[in-house]
């Protein structure tokens, strides 16, 4: 008989949680690879198209497959009591996963994804409900907070640690061999409108404040052929938006990039694509702009962090502000909306001042894009989270919390009113495309 694996990504504890495409795609990628070896059931807290919370009004997708998550308020953990924010839980209530459990049981294994570090909570909720409801089960964790934290992650008490990409170990404890050519498990879900893809492991680039070089290694693109049948799928399943969840989509596109886009365009795909975990400014070319365009590319994150050259030299030299600008203007130049292109800029990096961070931000808005302040999280092992223990235990992974430490930083009111300067900056360019657009 085959072993019965229920698949769960958590709920998260935090001060805010937003759905800009957020999906489990460790926890799919690896239960595609055991497709029709195992049978599968799937609870996902943060499914907004779950019956539960789908039809309420204020939790509607945007016209790109984002929205709100369902949430609740409560107590925030002791170490961050100091944080003058409310401290939520987001996702489906929690009884509804001890029903599931009760109805659809038992399992032989329990999978869980684990996200960000700070999100350990979510799943130790969910540890505890398999405990208690389905004690036969067996709990498997793997993903971001596992790799990052393998010390506190064996705290939590599930049965075995996936730790990185490194999966003969899981192989072993469930004792099936993979199909390592499937696409992840999409079909898990009764419906969907937002899909994941990833083209490439790794990154060429070393900057100090990212765990990616550490934990992936150099930079490898994945089989083409793998990200075309995971494509067909999700359209097959009706998707219609679809995030990149690659590190350096844009490096190599020779290799990457271009001959995946070719093929959408020659099998006519219509589907809109995304890039949350932001591109590399410098590998924007003109005819990559166009391409990408063409190809359906709608919102464009860029990663920019600082237009402070020392900061940009001191941490690994990933873009510089000449590349941002022309980045900017090539993809303006191939017909993206200015209102959709958005430079991502760290607040509460320890090396980044007050001044430096608003001269950022008024360089962007000079553009004509949009700004988001990406706060900063300090991540063990890498060379400027380990800096950050100066102000946080970094044992305790509620302290890489990214709306806590750059309070715990530059206090609340410093950190709020870079949030307002940028909100405001944003207006102004939203103000100036309504002229543009009534042809005042
Ligand atoms: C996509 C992504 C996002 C997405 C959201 C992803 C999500 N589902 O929540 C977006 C763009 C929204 C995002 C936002 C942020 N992110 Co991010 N993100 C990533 C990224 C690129 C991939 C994470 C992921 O989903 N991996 C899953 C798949 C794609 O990984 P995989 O390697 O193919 O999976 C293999 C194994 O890991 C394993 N596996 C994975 N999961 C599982 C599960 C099980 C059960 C098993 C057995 C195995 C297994 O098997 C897989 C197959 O080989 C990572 C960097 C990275 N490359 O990991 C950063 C990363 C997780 N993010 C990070 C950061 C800093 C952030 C932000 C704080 C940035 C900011 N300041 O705004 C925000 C925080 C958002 C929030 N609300 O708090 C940090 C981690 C921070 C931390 N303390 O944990 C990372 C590590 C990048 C970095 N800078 O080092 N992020
Ligand atoms: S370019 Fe991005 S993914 Fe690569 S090391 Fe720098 S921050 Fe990390």
């Amino acid at each position: 008989m085959k072993p019965k694996i229920l698949l769960v990504n958590p709920p998260i504890y935090d001060f805010a949680a937003y759905d800009f495409w957020l999906k489990p795609y460790g926890l799919l990628s690896v239960a595609g690879l055991l497709r029709d070896r195992a049978e599968f059931r799937l609870f996902d807290y943060l499914d907004r198209l779950h019956p539960f919370m789908a039809g309420r009004r204020e939790l509607e997708s945007d016209r790109w497959g984002r929205g709100r998550f369902f949430c609740g308020r409560i107590t925030r953990p002791p170490c961050l009591e100091v944080i003058p924010r409310y401290f939520q839980r987001f996702g489906l209530p929690r009884w509804m996963f001890t029903d599931f459990l009760a109805a659809e049981g038992p399992f032989d294994f329990v999978f869980v994804q684990t996200v960000m570090t700070y999100w350990y909570q979510g799943v130790q909720e969910v540890i505890e409900d398999v405990r208690a409801v389905r004690p036969e089960a067996k709990i498997v964790l793997g993903g971001n907070y596992v790799t990052l934290c393998p010390d506190h992650a064996q705290t939590l008490g599930a049965d075995l640690l996936v730790h990185g990409a490194e999966l003969g170990p899981l192989w072993e404890f469930v004792g099936i061999q993979p199909d390592m050519k499937q696409p992840a498990l999409w079909e898990a879900y009764p419906s969907l409108n937002v899909g994941v893809l990833k083209l490439t492991d790794g990154c060429p680039f070393s900057c100090t404040y990212c765990s990616v070089p550490k934990v992936y290694g150099r930079f490898k693109p994945r089989p083409l052929d793998h990200a075309l049948a995971e494509l067909e799928l999700l359209l097959r399943l009706g998707v219609q938006n679809i995030a990149f969840y690659d590190d350096a989509l844009l490096f190599e596109p020779d290799k990457v990039l271009i001959p995946f886009v070719n093929e959408v365009l020659r099998q006519n795909v219509k589907v809109n694509f995304h890039s949350p975990n932001a591109l590399n400014a410098r590998f924007v070319t003109g005819e990559l702009a166009k391409l990408m365009v063409q190809a359906g590319s709608k919102t464009f994150y860029l990663g920019f962090e600082s237009a402070s050259l020392q900061w940009q030299k001191q941490t690994g030299s990933k873009v510089f502000s000449e590349e941002l600008a022309q980045a900017v203007g090539h993809l303006i130049a191939a017909g993206a909306d200015p209102t959709n292109i958005t430079a991502y800029q760290i607040l509460g990096h320890p090396h980044i001042d007050i001044q430096e961070l608003e001269a950022s931000m008024r360089f962007v808005q000079s553009l004509g894009i949009r700004g988001t302040l990406a706060d900063f999280s300090p991540i063990p092992g890498t060379p400027d989270g380990q800096y950050c223990s100066k102000w946080v235990n970094l044992d305790e992974p509620l302290m890489h919390n990214k709306t806590a430490f750059p309070i715990v930083l530059m206090g609340f009111d410093a950190s709020n009113r870079l949030k307002d300067l940028q909100r405001q900056l944003n207006r102004g360019l939203a103000a100036r495309k309504t002229e543009r657009d009534e042809g005042r």
